[in-house]
């Protein structure tokens, strides 16, 4: 394994520790209100400042962009963080959540951390390495029909300016697929999609930390990660198209028709 990559599993695996320790006793947490259906409990920042010690300890020029406490540094190399993807989940006590880290070189992704705590999946992929989950290699599915095919997504919580687009697409891919499902942790999908659990995936509006991990997991697994136009924009963006390449093709299809000027 990269060295990096070990670092990053070190760093996942310490805020995984404190995750699972909080998950025992959820009600005593304290739990702020960031703003309408945003959540930020002392479990996300104790988990984040766990990953950047063990991963500043190792890398100390290295540069931090995290969910809670914003970016550090300026370097090269920067370290993408969500200590807690799907803390509307772990606050309900509903297991599907996940610790996302990234590592970006010169603004390519290059290595990729993605852990389930609840079920110890262990998601990991290296630029030019392949994916993996648990030590065993993962693609992404070989199905061909969008029709056969389970979707992942993600409903718009607190910016709803693109509702009324989201649900035009929504209302088209129940018509058109074998099932949608909403997990709840962006992070965790897009693993899913890299180890063929989901077909596809597709999100409005997420940020970096949710999908940079996720995104290099599913290239190396053989996928295709694109915005609504296939192009490259989506770590800026954060309008997610993925899947398996046959699938990602219909994704974009489907979605085409409604995309407003304002949806990149
Ligand atoms: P978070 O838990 O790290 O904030 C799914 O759509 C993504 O949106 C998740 O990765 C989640 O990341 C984020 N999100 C934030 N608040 C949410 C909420 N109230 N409901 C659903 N997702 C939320
Ligand atoms: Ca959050
Ligand atoms: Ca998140
Ligand atoms: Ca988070």
């Amino acid at each position: 394994m990269h060295p990096m990559l070990t670092t990053a599993v070190k760093a996942a695996r310490r805020a995984a520790g404190i995750i699972n320790r909080a998950s025992q006793d959820i009600d005593a947490l304290t739990v702020k209100h960031k703003s309408h259906n945003d959540y930020v409990s002392e479990v996300d920042r104790a988990a984040e400042q766990a990953i950047i010690d063990v991963l500043l300890t190792a890398y100390p020029s290295h540069a931090i962009l995290a969910e809670e406490s914003g970016a550090q540094g300026d370097s090269e190399f920067q370290w993408v963080i969500d200590p807690l993807d799907g803390t509307t989940n772990f606050l309900h006590g509903f297991p599907q959540y996940s610790v996302s880290i990234a590592l970006l070189h010169k603004g390519q992704l290059n290595q990729a951390v993605v852990y389930d705590p609840s079920r110890n999946d262990l998601f990991t992929a290296s630029r030019g390495q392949g994916a993996y989950l648990n030590d065993r290699r993962i693609r992404v599915s070989n199905r061909l029909k969008l029709a056969e095919s389970l979707i992942g997504t993600g409903f718009p919580y607190r910016d709803f300016s693109h509702l009324d687009v989201y649900l035009a697409m929504f209302r088209d891919m129940l018509q058109k697929t074998s099932g949608v499902r909403r997990p709840g942790s962006a992070a965790l999908d897009l693993a899913y999609v890299a180890a063929g659990r989901l077909d596809g995936f597709w999100e409005i509006g997420l940020n970096k930390w949710d999908i940079a991990a996720g995104c290099l997991l599913i290239q190396e697994a053989g996928g295709l990660v694109g915005d609504f136009h296939g192009d490259d924009t989506y770590i800026e963006t954060g309008n997610v198209v993925a899947g398996n390449p046959k699938i990602f093709a219909q994704l974009l299809q489907i979605l085409a028709p409604h995309l407003t000027p304002a949806l990149k």
